[in-house]
């Protein structure tokens, strides 16, 4: 059945308090007020939330220091996008899609800022001549893979994770929507897996370290907690290679940073983990 809504001629916001995000939900963009961004002694400044796109990016950080890039050290500073901080000025000149992750990169003159977590690994994938195939088809692949996360999951995060756990009201409508696009995306995710070690092929890249976060916190019941829902246990490729990247130490550590809880709210030196992992990793 359809609802009694019926759109006006010209929509008019009307603020509400109908979910968590109600808050900071305006038509517009750009910065609400003034704020500085702090600014630490390495290279590349990042300024994010543990969220799965935030992981993305401290994940490829993690992986890229463990691999022996040492121009890969980073500041990471919190941005509580529940208290609006993505709204500030100084994060705004860095990302005026307000956002989180944002990256500067202050290695070169004039620094670079960096938005999209797809774009920010693709730039330090490039920056650092890893995790990305130099081959032409296996670079295609890896690109295709990549660009195909940030595509597909705004359909599973601002669809399906929207309307199955945020919304206050469960309608049927969009969560049959979004549970058959969701379900379709790990099926071919799970059939990916099937034929490659790694989603993009036999060797770990950005294609996985984009979309591990979403795709593996969704079948192990960490994202939306829809295990069940989505019957997860049955994309077991999906699963197979679940585990086999949260046992690497890199995405053990990056998932850990800029953690409002349970983790560290910043990280500016390896030694920052002492003591806070592994005992607080999964
Ligand atoms: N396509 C963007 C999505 C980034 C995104 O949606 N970030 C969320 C947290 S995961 C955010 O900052 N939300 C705050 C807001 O919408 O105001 C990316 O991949 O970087």
């Amino acid at each position: 059945m359809s609802s009694a809504y019926v759109p006006p001629k010209v929509w008019r916001w009307e603020p509400k308090e109908d979910n968590k995000f109600a808050n900071i939900n305006r038509p517009t963009a750009g910065a609400r007020f003034e704020q500085e961004l702090p600014v630490g002694q390495h290279p590349l400044q990042l300024y994010s939330l543990a969220t799965p796109n935030g992981q993305k990016v401290t994940i490829l950080l993690e992986e890229l220091l463990a691999a022996g890039h040492a121009g890969a050290e980073y500041d990471a500073w919190l941005i509580d996008i529940g208290e609006g901080a993505q709204f500030g000025s100084g994060f705004v000149a860095i990302n005026p899609n307000s956002k989180i992750p944002a990256l500067l990169d202050r290695s070169v003159q004039p620094a670079i800022p960096v938005f999209e977590s797809g774009a920010i690994l693709l730039h330090l994938a490039e920056k650092f001549g890893a995790f990305i195939p130099t081959a032409p088809a296996a670079r295609a692949a890896c690109l295709s893979w990549l660009f195909w996360q940030m595509g597909a999951t705004p359909y599973l995060g601002g669809g399906f994770g929207h309307f199955y756990a945020y919304a206050n009201d469960k309608q049927q409508y969009p969560i049959d929507r979004f549970t058959m696009e969701v379900k379709r995306q790990l099926d071919l995710l799970d059939r990916q897996l099937a034929e490659h070690e790694y989603v993009a092929g036999s060797d770990y890249s950005i294609a996985d370290t984009a979309i591990w976060p979403w795709y593996g916190a969704l079948v192990v019941g960490e994202a939306y907690n829809a295990a069940e829902f989505l019957e997860a246990a049955s994309y077991k490729n999906v699963l197979r290679w679940q585990q086999q990247i949260a046992a690497r130490p890199a995405v053990q550590r990056g998932r850990l940073v800029n953690r409002r809880n349970g983790g560290l709210r910043e990280r500016h030196a390896a030694s920052d983990f002492d003591g806070v992992w592994p005992k607080a990793a999964p």
